[in-house]
């Protein structure tokens, strides 16, 4: 490994850094990182770390003071330019007459997009941009996407053995894969700002869906994808109050049952009339309430459905170095109809393979043809 050099990529990957610790905890906001160099030292540096609060270069340019004139910006996001929850930040690094603002990503909030730059380079400012942009851009790919389309970013989670079964044929499924991959998906659920299941799932297994790491997570937004509103109301997730409750229902579920989950405080989601829950219809109403992340746990069938209906963004799959078969009786990660051909398959594209313990950890982006 060569030695890190003092140079503009070395404090960008600072930066980065200071943003990726905030993944997960912005909501709908993309995290962001700041740092202020002067004459070789940092004076400043900042994330932005909830949403409504103040912006990484405000958090930054509070630190560093006075010693903010003549520094340097490195921020993975180009400073915003408009009035949102807080003033821009443009503005904010003009007044306090920084030198020079080096960016790794621009905004592709329509309210920004480039403008943020344009502001600063018309107040003499240097600005250099594209320093580890394709960093600074996967750090917020679910904000990219939900602030262009108003719709979640899903990613779809599953855990298999090598012949894609999440279960033995009896059913049985503790443990497929190791501690170290369960670690992952707990770190993924603290991640994204809901986790989606279906009823079948619940009904076989009254999860939690919390976040359980060696340190306190966040704990996601339970959704449940439930046609027909058979999610019982003393189900663990709608009695623990651990996080909301949002239920993706039709016309067919009965009024009485209805009732009973919103007295329990379970919001309901209508998706069309049926017979299955509108996955389309569900993808635009969890945008408009906000959440511009979506984990998908399984089953198969949903998650299937899912990629079949072209609205997965990302796979990340565990897979345990194991075979079970099973047949149909062995329930699989991807239950849908399928295609005649395999140049027709979803391919995966920027494929990253990782070890995770005794498991292998494949992620990937679906390509849609
Ligand atoms: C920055 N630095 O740290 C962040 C930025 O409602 P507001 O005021 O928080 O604005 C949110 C928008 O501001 C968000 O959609 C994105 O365009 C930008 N976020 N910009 O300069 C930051 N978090
Ligand atoms: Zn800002």
């Amino acid at each position: 490994m060569t030695a890190a050099l003092l140079n503009d990529e070395y404090y960008m990957r600072l930066a980065l850094q200071l943003a990726g610790a905030a993944s997960g905890q912005t909501g709908i906001n993309p995290v962001v990182g700041c740092v202020l160099v002067k004459d070789g030292r940092i004076v400043g540096m900042g994330a932005h770390l909830k949403r409504g609060e103040a912006h990484a270069e405000v958090h930054a340019l509070n630190m560093a003071g006075a010693e903010a004139e003549g520094a340097t910006a490195y921020v993975t996001l180009e400073p915003c330019s408009h009035h949102g929850k807080t003033p821009p930040c443009s503005d904010r690094l003009i007044r306090d007459k920084v030198k020079r603002v080096v960016v790794a990503a621009t905004d592709d909030n329509p309210l920004v997009a480039g403008s943020g730059l344009a502001r600063l380079a018309a107040h003499g400012i240097e600005v250099t941009t594209g320093v580890l942009a394709a960093e600074a851009r996967a750090l917020n790919e679910a904000f990219n996407k939900y602030i262009a389309t108003g719709r979640p970013f899903v990613t779809v989670k599953s855990a298999s053995t090598l012949d894609g079964k999440v279960a033995a044929k009896t059913g049985d499924s503790k443990w497929i894969t190791g501690d170290a991959s369960r670690a992952q998906g707990h770190l993924l659920r603290h991640r994204h700002q809901a986790i989606l299941v279906g009823i079948g799932t619940v009904l076989a297994d009254d999860p939690a869906l919390t976040t359980r790491l060696e340190v306190p997570g966040l704990n996601p937004i339970r959704v449940v994808a439930d046609s027909t509103l058979r999610l019982p109301p003393d189900a663990r997730l709608v009695r623990d109050g651990a996080a909301p409750v949002v239920v993706l229902t039709t016309e067919r579920a009965p009024q009485e049952r209805r009732r009973a989950l919103e007295a329990r405080g379970v919001r309901m989601v209508d998706c069309g009339p049926g017979p299955a829950v509108n996955l389309n219809a569900a993808m635009r109403r969890l945008g408009e309430l906000e959440i511009g992340s979506l984990l998908v746990e399984g089953g198969g069938k949903l998650s299937g459905a899912l990629l079949a209906a072209g609205l997965v963004d990302k796979l990340v799959l565990f897979l345990a170095p194991k075979i079970i078969g099973g047949g149909a009786l062995a329930p699989g990660n991807f239950d849908f109809p399928g295609f005649e051909t395999m140049s027709r398959a979803i391919k995966l594209e920027r494929l990253q393979v990782e070890r995770c313990g005794e498991d292998v950890c494949l992620s990937g982006y679906p390509r849609y043809e």
